[in-house]
């Protein structure tokens, strides 16, 4: 398949919006060790500063998500004053129930009634925190779950989770959102509270239309169909959005499409399929990875590139080709137009894109050419690097 390529094409290329993570730009590392960057941010302003040259090359970057307590500050009016000034949003508000030590054995699924009004208070305390934004959405993960058969009632954990959601939901106003993230397993290992999609899709279900589940590719059994699960939750109305990254074992967080490009493609084949690119669909299009041994701006204009790029094969599928070769039972002929999509060579179409947005057509030279990874190392010198629970 090659150009000239429909307009409808590059229009929904430019038109797509791709959030990246406060915390990609922090040091991060697995549990054994965490290698510190030189020049890394120290606050979540420079978080943003470097959020903004992100934008700056692709063009479609403009809303970063931020993880409370790890961005907290003291005027987050001010901060979104910030980002604004740079041609940023603020974007997902990720709650953080996980890294305290009263929540060893849970959050709002704790045995232990004053944990879980902690545990809820932090989440209404978000809620404020996107009304000091404007951010649309609260990102929920749960670490809840348990280690070893009987150590707490699988029952009695979905009623306190339950409730908590309710909480949440009766407090968001109007606009905003609240997505549940299904994780497998991590950091408990017999029971999670919210371990699939079905899980989160049947909390939502009951929540009403401000609840819907997030995918993160990461948090599936090796295997799963995650573009099914995307297909059906689209259908059902009920896709907020995406944690994006890949993964060759569990929830390894690295750079989105590069463990398996061909994966992402699928998912994004469903996306257009089922409308979701659309811009009244309401799905997000999230990064959540850690670059703990790559140079961390770079990886993330790299990361938002091979989104663009799953995306720019999958809107490119001729579908009345497709269409036609499933009427007709042809399996070989439909899977060769899905197939044909998939092994064109997009990077020219999207360098393109990038040109008529004024932008350069290679957004990592244009990054490299641009000094700011020498600068951040010679200014930011001195003062706490920010990293995980800084
Ligand atoms: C959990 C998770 C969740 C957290 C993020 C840092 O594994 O995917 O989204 O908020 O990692
Ligand atoms: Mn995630
Ligand atoms: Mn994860």
């Amino acid at each position: 398949m090659s150009g000239p390529y429909p307009a409808a094409v590059t229009a929904a290329l430019a038109a797509q919006r791709i959030e990246t993570p406060s915390w990609a730009y922090g040091n991060s590392g697995t549990r054994f060790k965490v290698f510190a960057q030189p020049g890394v941010p120290r606050t979540p302003e420079e978080k943003l500063d470097d959020a903004a040259r992100v934008h700056e090359h692709t063009g479609v970057a403009p809303d970063v998500a931020l993880h409370i307590p790890w961005d907290r500050c003291d005027d987050y009016g001010a901060l979104a004053s910030y980002a604004r000034e740079r041609g940023l949003r603020l974007g997902t508000v990720n709650s953080n129930v996980f890294q305290d030590d009263d929540y060893k054995l849970g959050s709002v699924t704790h045995p232990d009634a004053a944990v879980r009004r902690k545990a809820l208070d932090h989440l209404l305390e978000c809620v404020d925190i996107m009304d000091a934004t404007g951010s649309r959405d609260l990102k929920l993960w749960f670490a809840d779950g348990t280690n070893y058969p009987g150590q707490d009632d699988i029952r009695a954990r979905q009623e306190r989770l339950a409730e908590a959601l309710a909480t949440v939901r009766d407090r968001l106003g109007e606009g905003q959102r609240m997505l549940l993230e299904y994780k497998l397993f991590e950091p408990s290992f017999y029971t999670t509270d919210v371990p699939d999609w079905g899980t989160a899709y049947a909390h939502c279900l009951k929540l009403g239309p401000k609840a819907r589940v997030v995918v993160d590719t990461g948090h599936h059994a090796p295997g799963t169909n995650i573009e099914f699960i995307v297909a059906l939750l689209l259908r059902e109305g009920k896709l907020g959005g995406f944690d994006f990254n890949s993964r060759f074992y569990a929830d390894d967080d690295l750079m989105a499409g590069a463990a398996d490009p061909f994966q992402l493609f699928r998912i994004m084949y469903e996306v257009v399929r089922g409308g979701g690119l659309e811009s009244g669909a309401g799905v997000s299009f999230m990064l959540d990875q850690c670059h703990n041994i790559e140079p961390k701006i770079p990886a993330v204009i790299r990361s938002v590139m091979n989104v663009q790029e799953a995306t720019a094969k999958a809107l490119l599928v001729d579908t009345a080709a497709l269409e036609g070769a499933q009427r007709s039972g042809d399996v070989l002929g439909a899977n060769a137009v899905l197939m044909d999509a998939y092994d064109t060579d997009v990077r020219p179409l999207l360098a393109g894109v990038r040109e008529a947005c004024g932008l350069d057509p290679d957004p990592v030279g244009a990054y490299r050419r641009s000094g700011w990874a020498e600068r951040i190392v010679e200014e930011r010198k001195g003062g706490q690097q920010a990293g995980w629970g800084a």
